[in-house]
């Protein structure tokens, strides 16, 4: 019999008399039930009739799988039955205000990395807690710092959830014979220097100068500056990249580039980057846009995207860097800027 603490038991211990934390653990708790519910459906794949078929377009113009909107609906119903004042989720144009006087507020990716599910790849849940304000309907345009909880659930090979409550950061294991998540990792912490970058490298002439700069710099290895040689990665599934990277370090990049739409990059600042950024510096490491910290951006609209750096802090202060000092093109030997000439067409 396993002797770990389940998650009920870790936010008990964690919450104390607090009502503003109770409340908050009652939404991991009724978020926790809802992705297990949700896990019953990516591992049933098409025997559940989950064919990543779309249904359509979100209001931001994403393509709309089933399973998008089905962990939409599920985790709706599991945070409705709560004292929540707004909910905000990836698939629905607009806030949705139940109980303006509720105490906290709730911003969801029901389901990302769907592009991945007919293909049985790893996707997820991801989740953002906020205390809410006097105004309820501006709850998600306060800073990432405000954060009163963020997670996010893998469904791969394990059911994974990882928290934050801003104590740390855990990660529980789903239980499938007792459908309970049990506390598999406490006070995670990433290693600060990594040898492993994931980005998708196909949008590289599209890139700007420091990210070029700094992959070039990863792709020269132990002949470059870095003087170390790198791995690379791209699952297409950022709870998956976010769940290597507090296990063994690295560093994920999504930036902004110049193809048209993506000069923000692709994820979503309220409820992907946010969320992202206080578990990753929760547990050690660093997220930026290159150039601001992620936590210290307040969102403009409830959409809004945002490039997203994030991973082994010594990692990301060196592409920071990278944005911010002057002539990087010549501090580095990387590809680009070597042998071949600064500018290659
Ligand atoms: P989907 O949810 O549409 O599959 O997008 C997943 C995602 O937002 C994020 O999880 C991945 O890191 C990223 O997109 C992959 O984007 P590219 O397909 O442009 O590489």
């Amino acid at each position: 019999m396993s002797q770990e603490l389940t998650l009920q038991q870790r936010l008990e211990a964690l919450a104390g008399p607090d009502p503003l934390r109770r409340a908050v653990n009652e939404a991991v708790a009724a978020l926790a039930q809802a992705s297990i519910e949700i896990s019953d459906l990516t591992c049933r794949g098409a025997l559940a009739g989950i064919t990543g078929q779309a249904r359509g377009r979100n209001t931001d113009g994403d393509v709309q799988k089933d399973l998008d909107v089905r962990a939409d609906d599920i985790i709706r119903a599991a945070l409705g039955r709560l004292p929540i004042a707004v909910l905000a989720s990836e698939e629905m144009a607009d806030l949705d205000i139940l109980n303006a006087n509720a105490p906290i507020s709730v911003a969801f990716d029901p389901l990302d990395g769907s592009s991945n599910i007919n293909t049985n790849m790893s996707v997820g849940t991801i989740f953002s807690i906020m205390p809410t304000p006097s105004d309820a309907s501006a709850a998600f345009t306060q800073p990432g710092s405000a954060q009163l909880a963020a997670g996010f659930v893998v469904y791969g090979p394990q059911t994974s959830l990882v928290l934050t409550l801003g104590q740390g950061v855990d990660i529980f294991t789903l239980d499938r014979d007792s459908r309970e998540y049990k506390l598999t990792g406490s006070t995670v912490q990433i290693p600060p220097n990594a040898t492993e970058f994931a980005i998708n490298a196909s949008n590289r002439r599209h890139w700007d100068l420091p990210v070029r700069a700094y992959i070039d710099e990863c792709l020269m290895g132990a002949d470059g500056m870095g003087g170390k040689d790198f791995n690379m990665r791209w699952i297409g599934s950022l709870v998956a990249e976010a769940f290597r990277i507090l296990i063994r370090g690295g560093i994920f990049l999504y930036p902004g580039d110049a193809r048209h739409g993506y000069e923000e990059g692709r994820l979503r600042l309220v409820y992907e980057a946010h969320p992202m950024a206080f578990i990753i510096e929760q547990a050690g490491g660093g997220a930026t846009t290159g150039r601001q910290r992620v936590l210290d951006l307040v969102p403009r609209t409830l959409h809004q995207r945002v490039p997203l750096i994030m991973g082994s802090i010594k990692n990301v202060q060196r592409l920071e860097h990278m944005h911010t000092a002057p002539d990087v093109a010549l501090e580095t030997n990387a590809p680009l800027f070597g042998h071949r000439g600064l500018f290659r067409v």
